[in-house]
Formats: C-alpha cells, structure tokens, sequence
C-alpha cells in the first residue's frame, strides 16, 4: 500500500521535553500499523512559516498528511491512521466505537488532569502558588486514576486487545508516572506494557534521533 505519509515534528526541544513531544503518539500508531513516513521539521524557536498555520491552526506539532487527507490533533490522527491501515483498531463497528471513546477519554477526561503537573513542576518551578495547587491537582488526579484502575483491573487493554484508546491512555498515563503520581500498581504494569512493545520503542528513538539531526535546507 502506497501512502505518503509526512507528520510535522520540531526541530529542537530542551532536554526535558525530549521523548514527551506530542509526535511521538503519531510514530507510534505508525509504527504499530507498519507505515513508513517522512517528518518536516519545524523551527522550534522561530516563527511558524505562514502556511504552517492552514495545517495546524495553532501552529503545533504534529500535522500529518497521506496522499488522501491532511489532518491535526494526534489522536484525530491516531484514530485515522488505526482505521486506514489497521494495527490499532478492532474490525467491528463497536469496537471501533470503543477504541474512539477510550481515545477521547484519553485525552479529554485523563489529560487535562495529569497535564497540570508538568505545569506546577516544571514551567512554574518553585512559584508560592503552586504550593497549595499541588496537592489540589494530585488529588483530582488520583480520583481519575482511581477509577480507571478499577476498569482496567486484570486485564492487559482497556478493552480486551491493544487500540488507539490504549497507544493515547498510555502516553497520558507517562506523565502522571514521570509527575510521580502514578500508584495504582495495574496501572503501572499497564504504562509498562504498552511502552515496552516495539512499535513505541522505535517511535520514542525515533524522536529522539530526530532532535540530533541538523534541519535539511527548505523543508521548514
Ligand atoms: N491537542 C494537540 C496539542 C499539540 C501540542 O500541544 N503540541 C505542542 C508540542 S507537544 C506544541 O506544538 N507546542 C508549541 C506551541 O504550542 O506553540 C494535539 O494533541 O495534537
């Protein structure tokens, strides 16, 4: 199957953030779907070029594109690389509905929570505020985790087999374990799991090889 498949990646990041750019979900669907790409690569530290923005109406990475559709958001773009070429979606309709509603809880119920950490502890370092909003976060997080933990229980994936719901969950549930609020020990296992398969192996090394190459004239 031919597709030309580009996604849009930055060029640079400090040091912490290396591993963590939002990229990484799309090189992993694409590795679990056996899909080879290319990656434009964007000035981090520069102005966006003005046709950046018809891509990504923000200006952020990742953008993707295939010789069909030109897309935003990494988990639109991850459920589309699951439907078009497979490795990440189950092939009934309800699984499929399943797998989208596990993405979105991912990335909507999930990661607005776990998100405020990398904030407090990071960007806002030593700040008085963050004093008392810490421990607010961590418990608001712990309720969402909590939960999750229960559906999980024993099983290996969200539901039954490995999809797009569990590729996103997984790297949501990375920054909760690397804020050092991860404790529930399935869900542990379950971050283990799923960045230890191969696909997210390659697409973790991948970035991170990505950050050491110089930026090829004209592509960004
Ligand atoms: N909801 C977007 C978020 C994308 C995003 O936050 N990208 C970050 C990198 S991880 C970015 O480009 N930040 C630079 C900026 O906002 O200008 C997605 O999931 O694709």
């Amino acid at each position: 199957m031919t597709s030309s498949v580009r996604i849009t990646a930055f060029d640079w990041v400090p040091d912490f953030a290396r591993g963590w750019v939002r990229d990484l979900r799309v090189r992993w669907a694409l590795e679990e779907a056996g899909v080879p790409y290319e990656v434009r690569k964007l000035k981090a530290m520069g102005e966006r070029p003005a046709d950046y923005f018809a891509e990504q109406p923000w200006g952020q990475v990742p953008s993707y594109r295939d010789d069909q559709v030109q897309l935003f958001e990494s988990g639109a773009i991850v459920l589309h690389i699951g439907r078009r070429f497979g490795g990440l979606m189950p092939g009934d309709e309800e699984g499929q509905a399943r797998a989208t509603a596990w993405t979105i809880a991912a990335l909507n119920s999930v990661e607005p929570f776990v998100s405020q950490l990398p904030v407090i502890d990071v960007f806002h370092k030593g700040e008085a505020w963050t004093i008392e909003r810490r421990p607010q976060v961590v418990e608001m997080v712990g309720k969402r985790l909590d939960r999750l933990s229960d559906w999980l229980g024993a099983r290996d994936w969200l539901e039954g087999q490995f999809t797009a719901g569990d590729l996103l969950m997984v790297d949501v549930l990375r920054i909760a374990r690397n804020s050092g609020v991860l404790t529930q020990p399935n869900l542990i296992a379950y971050v283990e799991r799923g960045t230890g398969r191969p696909a997210f192996q390659k697409a973790h090394a991948a970035q991170l090889a990505d950050f050491e190459e110089p930026v090829t004239e004209g592509v960004n």
